[in-house]
């Protein structure tokens, strides 16, 4: 029998039978070290959270999960049996965490750290209350970190308006499989989605459309920081992206003059690509440009932005060059890094450490490789999102009414999780690569449901190629830990697939 802790009033037998069916609960994505001890800590209505000082945030969060979860009063005081810690020594990026019969302790260099640590904690604590007032965690050692420093979802508004609500609701999904980049695709052809001052057409008209001819919408920049500060308040960066010179015809649609030919093209609703452009050589759109990049980046206090630069099939080359080669003099003037898609390799000059985000397959097809290697020789890293296993908009199956198909699809939960990113461009290793990403394209669903259907489970696979080692990776014990986390899926209401080749309980 396992053993319960010994709190007075304990029953040690009624703790026995409601620990032992109780086995040591799995995590994703899997941690780097963890031992099993013996016995188990037991949540109840003595157990208090401390959390002091720098930890203190992280302790709220916490209780503020667990307390709805477990009916339990979990007080934060100064002592208590779950010590939250900030604290130098631990695994960079990551933190340590112990659970033994008398208490469960997490630390970590700094808040960040030790919120990861207590998403660990939310996975090896019962997906929710039983009705039970007790909570039994089996006692382990756990000291983890991740592969990469940037482990980001991608969430495209554009083609189809999400209001604010549903994208917190995404930052908490991906929080808990210790994502910590939330990109934002904020314009493109389809809709134009976050306020610019000055330009007030941008959203009154541009922001008026989406895919299928719904009504779209847009953030206030007030709205904006909303999210950005929701993002932070679970460790999570915001990436804004305006897609350009390509991608921009709900721009033009709002103003004639941001158009070659002066003449503004109707509001788009299909979902085709490449067949929009800025105008390079008009200084109009250099000032539209610096508001836009400069109001954004005042917005935005994480060190990127995102412009794109993907697709831009109806920019002439020599345009595009001396286009991206100006966008980046402005973005680095604003004080931020450069990321684009990994297309704009292809631009002469550079700010130097632009980050190229790679989306062609995991075997490159001619160009790609060359374009994201031309990124590397000039100092910058790469994002890794290769469209045929870490695009969550491909179809589960053919016969499946939403996704679409172009990187093909049909995209397993066994091909989103069997890659490695650091073998997939030649030349591109584990140095060069900041991380990875899963983007999410809207052309094809419109509600909550449908979001998390198709990101979930393959944003769990890819949440673990991010973090795991490879060498501790292997689709069968993946596939086991993720039939369990979808008890916690359940328990959140979150939507997902229950696709083939997992054991589904
Ligand atoms: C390609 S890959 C796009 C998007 C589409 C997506 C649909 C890339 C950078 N751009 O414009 O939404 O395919 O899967």
């Amino acid at each position: 029998p396992v053993a319960g802790a010994t709190i007075s009033g304990f029953d040690e037998n009624v703790a026995a039978q409601a620990l032992a069916p109780m086995a040591a609960r799995t995590v994703v994505p899997a941690p780097v070290f963890r031992v099993q001890g013996t016995g188990s800590f037991t949540l109840d209505k003595s157990t208090a959270v401390d959390a002091r000082d720098e930890a203190a945030p992280v302790g709220e969060y916490l209780v503020n999960l667990l307390r709805p979860a477990t009916g339990l009063p979990l007080p934060m005081s100064g002592v208590g049996d779950i010590e939250l810690v900030v604290e130098p020594g631990h695994p960079p990026g990551g933190y340590d965490l112990r659970v033994s019969p008398s208490g469960i302790w997490i630390a970590a260099d700094d808040a960040a750290g030790l919120f990861l640590g207590v998403q660990t904690l939310r996975q090896l604590l019962p997906p929710a209350s039983t009705g039970t007032t007790r909570f039994g965690v089996a006692s382990t050692t756990i000291s983890d970190q991740p592969r990469f420093s940037y482990r980001g979802a991608m969430l495209d508004v554009a083609r189809h308006f999400f209001p604010v609500s549903v994208v917190k609701r995404y930052i908490d999904d991906i929080a808990l499989l210790k994502l910590n980049v939330l990109h934002l695709h904020l314009a493109d052809d389809q809709g134009w989605r976050i306020a610019i001052d000055g330009w007030p057409r941008l959203t009154s008209i541009g922001g008026s459309s989406e895919v299928g001819g719904g009504t779209g919408g847009f953030y206030t920049q007030a709205q904006y920081r909303d999210i950005v500060a929701y993002a932070a308040s679970r460790y999570i960066t915001i990436v804004p992206e305006i897609d350009m010179p390509g991608h921009t015809n709900a721009a033009l649609a709002s103003y004639p003059a941001l158009n070659c030919s002066g003449v503004a093209p109707p509001l788009y609703h299909g979902t085709s690509v490449g067949f929009s452009s800025l105008c390079v050589d008009k200084s109009i759109t250099w000032t539209f440009l610096t508001d836009v990049l400069t109001q954004l980046a005042a917005l935005t206090p994480g060190p990127w932005l995102h412009v794109g630069g993907d697709e831009s099939a109806a920019t002439p080359l020599n345009d595009y060059y001396r286009f991206v080669a100006r966008v980046g003099t402005i973005v680095a003037g604003t004080g931020k890094t450069m990321i684009g898609w990994h297309d704009i390799g292809r631009s002469l000059s550079l700010p130097k450490g632009t980050i190229g985000e790679y989306w062609d397959f995991t075997t490159p097809r001619p160009g790609s490789g060359a374009l994201s290697r031309s990124l590397v020789k000039r100092g910058g890293k790469l994002i890794m999102a290769p469209a045929n296993v870490a695009y969550l908009d491909q179809k589960y199956a053919l016969g499946e009414n939403i996704g679409t198909q172009w990187a093909q699809a049909p995209l397993t939960i066994q091909e989103s999780y069997g890659w490695d990113p650091a073998t997939v461009v030649s030349g591109v290793g584990e140095e060069q690569i900041l991380g990875v990403e899963a983007p999410l394209w809207s052309e094809t669903f419109s509600t909550l449901s449908q979001l998390e259907y198709l990101a979930f489970p393959r944003i769990v696979a890819i949440a673990e190629v991010g973090w795991t080692p490879q060498k501790d990776r292997h689709f069968k014990d993946f596939a086991s830990r993720l039939a369990s986390f979808a008890n916690y899926l359940q328990a959140l209401g979150i939507n997902y697939k229950r696709t083939p080749g997992v054991p589904w309980h």
